[in-house]
């Protein structure tokens, strides 16, 4: 009110026909009477020397009014500033903020990052399982050296078929193309590629699930043995090979056999693929870990032992430990747990 106030009397106040402008004007009439009432002008304005004789005549109320004005704009611009203590308390309380809201807010991040990794391995594990009831097969990981249209796809190759009865490699990203998935589900929270693992003997087309007739002389070996009533992935387990068969072992626990694993490399990322469709081949193997980790051991360094490329794989319980740190996030399922969830209790067997 008292500003609109202001601005209505210096409409007032400031007419032609003075010969000086509209500041200017008001600085005539604020040099000429500032002697008068012995005002100190305000530190903060400064209000050049104006000399009386270019000042038009003064108009008596409407001065008064002006200076008044002027004087709570000078206030205004004092209240602007801040002292040295308000800056002070300030920091001190935008700090105080930092301290308590950043954490949590970090905290928070690295939940959803958990959550989106939990939530994509589950994605591809189901994705596995419609693939083998739609195949008869597991599918082969892509080759993290890919490039070009075969990238995603089972073996790297853009027009191979889906159960071709070897794997180029056992080890690499997952066939997210060939699954039927986005991209993005095929890596982790933390954006890096999860690393498959399957058991080769069970990469090998055995046709219907579950085996309707026996093997005969010609079908598909070593899947399906003549005679035998079981076939591919309901084969009796004794009969199949059990080379590069996966195993994940849980630190200070026993050791289990898996037909398929997706691992994340955690938040740390040490041995993720860095696959690149762009890039030439031969420098997407698993990253080379940062100096000073302990060796893969019985003891430690499991997160080298997730990535060396061999079938045994770690289980280990949360560690930032420098030397041996473990963040890595496993998902498996042994081979009769697979069967079971196709419906086909009838395909379990020693194995
Ligand atoms: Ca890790
Ligand atoms: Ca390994």
């Amino acid at each position: 009110m008292k500003r609109c106030l202001c601005k209505r009397l210096q409409g007032l106040i400031i007419k032609p026909p003075s010969p000086c402008g509209r500041v200017e004007n008001t600085k005539c009439f604020r040099g000429r009477v500032m002697g008068w009432i012995k005002k100190v002008p305000s530190p903060h304005f400064s209000i050049p020397s104006v000399s009386k004789s270019a000042c038009p005549p003064a108009r008596g109320g409407r001065l008064f009014f002006s200076l008044l004005c002027q004087q709570y704009s000078e206030q205004k611009d004092y209240k602007k500033a801040f002292t040295l203590a308000e800056m002070s308390m300030v920091l001190v309380v935008v700090g105080l903020v930092i301290m308590v809201v950043f954490p949590a807010l970090t905290a928070f991040r690295q939940s959803m990052q958990v959550s989106a990794t939990q939530s994509n391995l589950q994605a591809l594990m189901r994705a596995t399982t419609a693939f083998v009831q739609a195949n008869g097969c597991l599918p082969c990981p892509t080759p993290a050296a890919t490039t070009g249209a075969g990238f995603g796809r089972v073996r790297g190759e853009a027009g191979g078929l889906a159960c071709q009865n070897n794997c180029t490699v056992y080890e690499g990203i997952v066939p997210f193309i060939s699954m039927g998935l986005p991209q993005q589900i095929a890596k982790d929270g933390w954006g890096r590629w999860i690393t498959m693992r399957v058991d080769p003997a069970l990469t090998i087309n055995f046709g219907v699930v579950p085996p309707t007739a026996l093997c005969v002389a010609g079908d598909t070996t070593p899947s399906c043995v003549t005679g035998e009533s079981r076939k591919g992935l309901c084969q009796d387990g004794a009969l199949m090979s059990k080379v590069n068969r996966v195993s994940i072992t849980t630190a200070g626990g026993g050791t289990q056999q898996a037909a398929l694993l997706f691992l994340s490399h955690g938040a740390n990322g040490f041995g993720a693929f860095k696959a690149d469709p762009a890039v030439s081949a031969g420098t997407n193997a698993h990253p080379a870990f940062s100096g000073g980790l302990t060796p893969c051991s019985a003891t430690g360094g499991f997160e080298r032992c997730n990535a060396n490329g061999d079938a045994a794989f770690i289980e280990a319980p949360f560690s930032n430990d420098p030397t041996t740190p473990y963040d890595d996030v496993l998902l498996y399922v042994g081979r009769d747990a697979l069967v079971s969830s196709l419906g086909n209790p009838a395909c379990q067997t020693s194995w």
